[in-house]
């Protein structure tokens, strides 16, 4: 049987290793670990889809996703990449306070997404100011790149 405190511990480093999260301190990432949800996806379901609303940020800790999204111009979203173990998304919705800006599809079986719902996520992300303000921008830059690509 694997433990909670196993558990909590594997996540633990996990978390470390994800960039975004690298500088977080202890006593944070503790309480993120502790609010978790893992969800279980196979290949071809939909995690997240456009235009739809959410309330929840994942990261990968197994398996692969592909980003497609509905452009000007073409019948079918176009895949614009893939994210694999230690990425994220999902933010955009929780930053621009939006619907979802893109599908996220699972593109490998057994995929594993740590899910933090929105009011951890303001909890982790509000109360530190450099990790705001970077995915502040980063989401600037996706809107940007999403006017590039003539997303509808
Ligand atoms: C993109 N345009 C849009 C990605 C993940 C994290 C970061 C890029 Cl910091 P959401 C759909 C999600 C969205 C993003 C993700 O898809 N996404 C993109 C794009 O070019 N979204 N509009 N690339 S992967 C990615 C940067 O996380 O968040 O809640 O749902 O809108």
């Amino acid at each position: 049987m694997r433990t909670t405190k196993a558990r909590h511990e594997e996540y633990f480093s996990f978390l470390r290793s994800v960039s975004l999260l690298r500088e977080l301190p202890e006593e944070k990432l503790a309480k993120i670990v502790d609010c978790l949800e893992v969800d279980y996806f196979e290949k071809g379901e939909y995690i997240i889809r456009e235009g739809e609303e959410g309330d929840t940020f994942f990261i990968i800790a197994k398996g692969e996703v592909v980003v497609t999204q509905s452009t000007e111009g073409f019948t079918e979203p176009r895949e614009i990449k893939t994210l694999t173990v230690g990425d994220y998304f999902g933010e955009k919705a929780l930053i621009s306070e939006d619907v979802r800006s893109a599908n996220i599809i699972c593109n490998e079986n057994d995929t594993q997404c740590l899910v933090v719902d929105r009011d951890n996520f303001n909890q982790m992300v509000g109360t530190y100011e450099e990790l705001q303000s970077y995915l502040k921008e980063y989401v600037e830059e996706l809107s940007r790149s999403d006017e590039r690509r003539n997303a509808i």
